[in-house]
């Protein structure tokens, strides 16, 4: 009996998967959308969840009344604790893949406290294998749960930088366009981006960009509220052409925002560009 070379049809068999001529005609499509009804929230650790009642109250309330018109994934940031566990860990020497986890569970720490001030209206935190697998199931069952924004890098972080540089913005923004999701809203505790830190020493002169790009805002050295890998994933976006960056401190910014109304930061990325 002669055993035969069994061929297994497929365009890329007899391709090299690094020469993008070739794999660029099979695989330079744009994927489906998975969840095209789902509107992704981002809520920042530092900027919000870290400000306690006064930040977190109202907004638990502006995201009830939003449940009857979206169904969401909110997202929640890192914040102090991070900050305070990187301080002990680079003492200590430990790499990049080790301080990711550490930080990541401060974001999953936030996102168990707004499910449970959410709780009552079905709403709970789902963990991340949840999300990677059973996300529709869930969101079949309720309008919204409550997820951590970092991404799982944990040891697989890239050692460009002693501090994970793919954190909260980005893991959210990850998700959402991998989902395919409606769009992602950025929560933060200043109306948008500005020309610089509005809380900085030059804050007085600091103009809000009511429009930019990933492409400008990556030409920008001076500090952003946003992670700076967001601005690369951004570039490389499959289906969200735009994300907003609120005010979550002001009451109604996050609805307006979810309804398409034009009141933070339009940040567009490399979607419809070229
Ligand atoms: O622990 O709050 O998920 O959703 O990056 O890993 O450090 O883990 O190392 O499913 O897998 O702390 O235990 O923790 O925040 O990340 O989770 O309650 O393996 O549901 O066990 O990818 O939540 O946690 O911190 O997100 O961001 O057990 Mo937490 Mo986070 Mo829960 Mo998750 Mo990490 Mo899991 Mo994970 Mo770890
Ligand atoms: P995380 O969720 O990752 O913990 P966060 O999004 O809650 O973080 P920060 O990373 O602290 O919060 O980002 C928000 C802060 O960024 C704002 O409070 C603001 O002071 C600061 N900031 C720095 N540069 C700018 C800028 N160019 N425009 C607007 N805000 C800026």
């Amino acid at each position: 009996m002669s055993v035969g070379i069994k061929h297994v049809a497929s365009p890329l068999a007899r391709q090299t998967l690094l020469d993008s001529d070739l794999t660029g005609p099979v695989a330079g499509g744009r994927p489906i959308r998975l969840l095209p009804w789902l509107q992704v929230v981002k809520i920042g650790g530092a900027s919000i969840m870290d400000r306690g009642r006064e930040a977190i109250l109202p907004l638990v309330e502006e995201l009830r009344t939003l449940l009857p018109e979206h169904r969401l994934l909110i997202l929640t940031g890192a914040g102090i604790r991070a900050r305070h566990v990187y301080g002990v860990g680079l003492d200590l020497g430990l790499p990049v893949g080790s301080l990711a986890p550490l930080a990541a569970s401060e974001a999953g720490q936030n996102g168990h406290i707004l499910a449970a001030l959410l709780a009552p209206e079905g709403v709970s935190y789902v963990d991340h294998p949840s999300i990677a697998n059973r996300l529709a199931l869930h969101l079949s069952a309720t309008r919204a749960v409550v997820g951590s924004a970092f991404p799982p890098y944990h040891h697989h972080e890239f050692p460009a930088s002693r501090i994970p540089t793919h954190r909260a913005d980005t893991g959210a923004f990850l998700l959402a366009d991998a989902l395919g999701a409606a769009g992602l809203t950025i929560v933060e505790d200043v109306d948008g981006v500005y020309t610089a830190d509005p809380r900085g020493p030059d804050g007085e002169k600091a103009q809000l960009l009511r429009e930019t790009s990933a492409a400008e805002l990556a030409k920008v050295t001076g500090t952003l509220p946003l992670d700076r890998a967001l601005l690369e994933v951004m570039a490389n976006a499959r289906h969200i052409a735009h994300v907003q960056v609120v005010n979550g401190l002001v009451p109604g910014r996050l609805t307006a925002a979810l309804r398409g109304e034009h009141v933070g930061t339009i940040v567009r990325t490399g979607v419809g560009v070229g």
